[in-house]
């Protein structure tokens, strides 16, 4: 091997509970913090690989540290290699099995040597892998709403070139779901993008009864209607559907969209770059969106997303759900409803100060 392949010096992983702007209420919990860990991937060539995962729980915070520095133990002295690192992963983790915690810190992983590799070409990953940077339509992700209580919030997405208006629903009945489509609609006008996250809350028969009731107000796509493992239940409700379903969220690396393509579960596909396997796992997904003319947008980690929506060939969306904003330093600019990827590599700094501040483990 050349001397010049850069190697990891050391992996570092830290625990934070980061406040949010805005509590997001789901079909089955409040999310009013941020419980996320950072990844430092040192090198010998002088930079460091960073990203950030978010672990849903406080209780998963911890543990995920735990496991990336432990798997990173091994990887020292290694090359930053995505791709091998990937593949050892895989037989690492075989008879386990990656779903869960692991498969979130490997795709953390990867996303750090990316990082990594990104810095040292002094390039943003987009170029990198073959683009540029550019301008990618953005959506702002609220939890629950409420029409009249959060119209102030709505209206200034608006303000700020938002497009696209994502809420939750099946936390009430569905005479609650139309209350609030129709409000918001109301509020938002025609021109905008409404799209409704049921976080898989329904069975498939309600999930067909409480589509076909919100069909006059033109929603832009449904999201997960029923259970994520469910991809038979997808294509079913899917059938019926007068509005496109959209999924992906929790959906495991490329296997996992196979499977869910494969089973016509879904118009509309939105990985998770922490779920999906990272950039290596996303590369992968982006090419089996193409190849089945599926528009494919992101879940979460704006930062990152733009880099890779802008080497996806069927980009759809990106998710505006500013969990990070308080810990780096230079957070994700909206520019005209737009999120436009930052270099070098994913463009992540941390505000070492707020760090400080919600550090947990
Ligand atoms: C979601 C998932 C996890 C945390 C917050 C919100 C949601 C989304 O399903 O689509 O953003
Ligand atoms: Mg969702």
């Amino acid at each position: 091997m050349s001397a010049s392949v850069p190697a990891i010096r050391s992996v570092t992983a830290r625990g934070l509970v980061v406040p949010i702007a805005r509590p997001v209420k789901t079909a089955f919990s409040t999310i009013d913090a941020a419980p996320m860990v950072l990844i430092d991937v040192a090198t010998d060539q002088g930079v460091t690989g960073r990203s950030y995962i978010f672990a849903y729980a406080k209780l998963t915070v911890k543990p995920l540290v735990h496991l990336i520095e432990e798997i990173g133990r091994e990887l020292v002295g290694k090359p930053v290699a995505p791709f091998d690192l990937m593949k050892a992963m895989d037989a690492k983790f075989r008879l386990l099995g990656w779903q869960g915690l692991v498969g979130m810190a490997v795709s953390g992983l990867d996303m750090a040597y990316w990082d990594a590799l990104g810095q040292i070409a002094g390039r943003p990953l987009a170029e990198l892998l073959g683009g540029a940077p550019r301008p990618i339509k953005a959506y702002d992700s609220y939890g629950v709403v409420d029409p009249i209580a959060d119209e102030r919030a709505l209206r200034r997405s608006l303000e700020q070139g938002f497009r696209g208006i994502k809420i939750k629903g099946g936390d009430g009945d569905a005479a609650n779901d139309e209350r609030v489509v129709k409000g918001v609609r109301a509020l938002l006008g025609p021109d905008i993008a409404l799209m409704i996250d049921f976080n898989q809350s329904l069975d498939p028969a309600e999930a067909g009864r409480r589509i076909a009731r919100l069909a006059p107000y033109d929603l832009h796509w449904i999201e997960e209607p029923v259970p994520q493992e469910n991809l038979s239940g997808h294509a079913k409700v899917r059938e019926t559907s007068p509005t496109p379903i959209q999924a992906g969220e929790n959906w495991w690396f490329p296997r996992g969209f196979a499977e869910a393509i494969a089973a016509g579960a879904s118009d509309f596909i939105m990985p998770d770059l922490m779920k999906c396997g990272g950039v290596t796992g996303w590369l992968q997904v982006a090419a089996q969106a193409e190849a089945a003319n599926i528009p494919m947008s992101s879940h979460l980690f704006a930062e990152a997303s733009a880099h890779m929506l802008a080497v996806t060939p069927s980009a759809h969306w990106l998710e505006f759900l500013d969990f990070a904003r308080v810990i780096l330093a230079h957070p994700a600019e909206i520019i005209d409803g737009t999120v436009t990827a930052r270099g070098p590599g994913l463009g992540l700094e941390w505000n070492e100060a707020a760090v400080a501040t919600y550090l947990v483990s």
